[in-house]
């Protein structure tokens, strides 16, 4: 049932216990990195972890400013490995790790991939990004550990991916949602069906934000059960939040980071079952300690008992983040509520993406949805109906009125990594 009883149900007071201790242990590591030391000098030890409230927040700017090595809080001679975010936007920012911190994350990996019922008879495709990117070597080793034989396959190339599983009996998955759609595609185009040709049991699914429609799309499709997967680079990687039988939250692990959610425009910290903005602060991370980390992904948390008896709190399915809101003439928007909207009409496949342009003054929302052949009728009047009875759907999610088009089936633009869904044509 568990991977590590003991700290997975400890007691809550137990918990905390441990995080003061591991708190004030990582503070004074932090203390050693060229930024922190600074900002952390007149920090004393805490007496109780709700003291970290009065720290200073870390934002992905401030990683960006410490370029290369301003948090780096061991001898360069100790780190093995770094990590790096896609830093489109000028520096990366970089993620370093010693041998302690590798083990623990692959510890944590394993824990959440057992949680969600992987065993080491499971034969585990890996379609995620190796190298810099997290989300393969990340869960790579985590399932190693677990004990699973990895296929290290990494992402592309679909008619790979399903020889392989086809071969290999392969039954657990770490697939991005958007390409877990696309893969399905391939396999009907293939003539191979996922639930009678295939051994697929366990999905991993994250990395991206999507919506509780797709992730039930998503296990009929393929006759699997897909647990949600949350982490990102700054924090380690994939492994800092994952869902157990319940399917129900993400339990994030306490033993390995502090979670506060915060109000982003006023930096208050808010109760539990309020959304706002996810802050983490890392427990047991040697290298690269990030005290309050500004995740800028916005969620609740869930404090009410599990009844898988885990005791690590929850977090609400990731929303987006705070800079994926869309702003269309003053009306506020996410992604996922058009997903959501999508996700309801079963003519539309779930491939789409969101352009805005502005025209006289006024911001327009065009959505362009690839047609679902199988149960698309073809006559040219069905089609206006299908856009009429979306364009109302999605006006009643989100109070604006956009432009739909719909394109054939493989007519989207496609990334390997995670799918570009938003293209703001908008000049700045
Ligand atoms: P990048 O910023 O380049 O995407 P990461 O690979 O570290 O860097 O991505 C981490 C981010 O991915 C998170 O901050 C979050 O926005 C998103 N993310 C990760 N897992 C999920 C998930 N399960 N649901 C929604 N969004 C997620
Ligand atoms: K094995
Ligand atoms: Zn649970």
């Amino acid at each position: 049932m568990f991977w590590q009883k003991e700290i997975e149900t400890a007691s809550r007071k137990d918990l905390q216990n441990f995080q003061l201790k591991n708190l004030n242990e990582t503070i004074e590591r932090a203390k050693k990195s060229k930024i922190y030391s600074k900002q952390l000098k007149d920090v004393r030890t805490l007496t109780d972890v709700k003291q970290l409230q009065n720290l200073p927040f870390t934002q992905k700017q401030d990683l960006r400013d410490g370029f290369p090595y301003g948090f780096l809080a061991a001898d360069l001679s100790d780190v093995i490995r770094m990590h790096s975010s896609s830093g489109t936007t000028g520096n990366p920012t970089v993620v370093f790790h010693t041998k302690k911190d590798l083990d623990a994350w692959s510890n944590i990996s394993a824990r959440c991939m057992f949680t969600a019922g992987a065993r080491k008879t499971d034969i585990f495709q890996n379609t995620m990004g190796y190298g810099l990117f997290t989300g393969g070597l990340g869960f790579h080793y985590g399932a190693e550990k677990l004990g699973m034989m990895v296929i290290p396959i990494g992402p592309g190339n679909s008619q790979r991916q399903i020889w392989f599983m086809k071969n290999f009996q392969v039954s657990a998955v770490h697939i991005l949602p958007s390409y877990a759609v696309r893969l399905y595609h391939a396999m009907k185009d293939a003539g191979v069906n996922p639930k009678t040709d295939l051994n697929l049991k366990i999905f991993f699914i994250g990395a991206e934000p999507h919506t509780e429609e797709l992730r039930r799309e998503i296990e009929g499709l393929y006759g699997v059960k897909a647990f949600n997967s949350y982490g990102l680079s700054e924090v380690s990687g994939p492994g800092i939040a994952f869902e157990c039988q319940e399917q129900n939250g993400m339990h994030i692990w306490e033993d390995y980071v502090i979670p506060e959610i915060i109000d982003p425009e006023t930096l208050e910290v808010l109760p539990d079952g309020k959304e706002g903005e996810l802050v983490l602060t890392t427990i047991s991370r040697e290298a690269m300690p990030v005290i309050r980390y500004r995740t800028r992904d916005l969620t609740k948390i869930i404090s009410e008992p599990c009844p898988c008896g885990r005791t690590h709190r929850r977090i609400a399915r990731i929303k987006g983040r705070t800079d994926d809101m869309m702003i269309i003439n003053g009306v506020n928007i996410f992604p996922v509520q058009i997903e959501k909207t999508i996700m309801g009409i079963p003519e539309a496949s779930k491939n789409y993406i969101i352009e805005i342009t502005k025209k006289n003054y006024m911001d327009k929302l065009n959505i362009k949805i690839e047609i679902n052949p199988e149960t698309f009728g073809g006559t040219l009047e069905g089609l206006e109906n299908l856009k009429s009875k979306l364009k109302i759907k999605l006006k009643e999610e989100t109070g604006v009125s956009p432009d739909i088009s719909f394109v054939d089936r493989g007519a989207l633009p496609v990334s390997e990594g995670k799918v570009k869904r938003v293209y703001d044509l908008r000049d700045k």
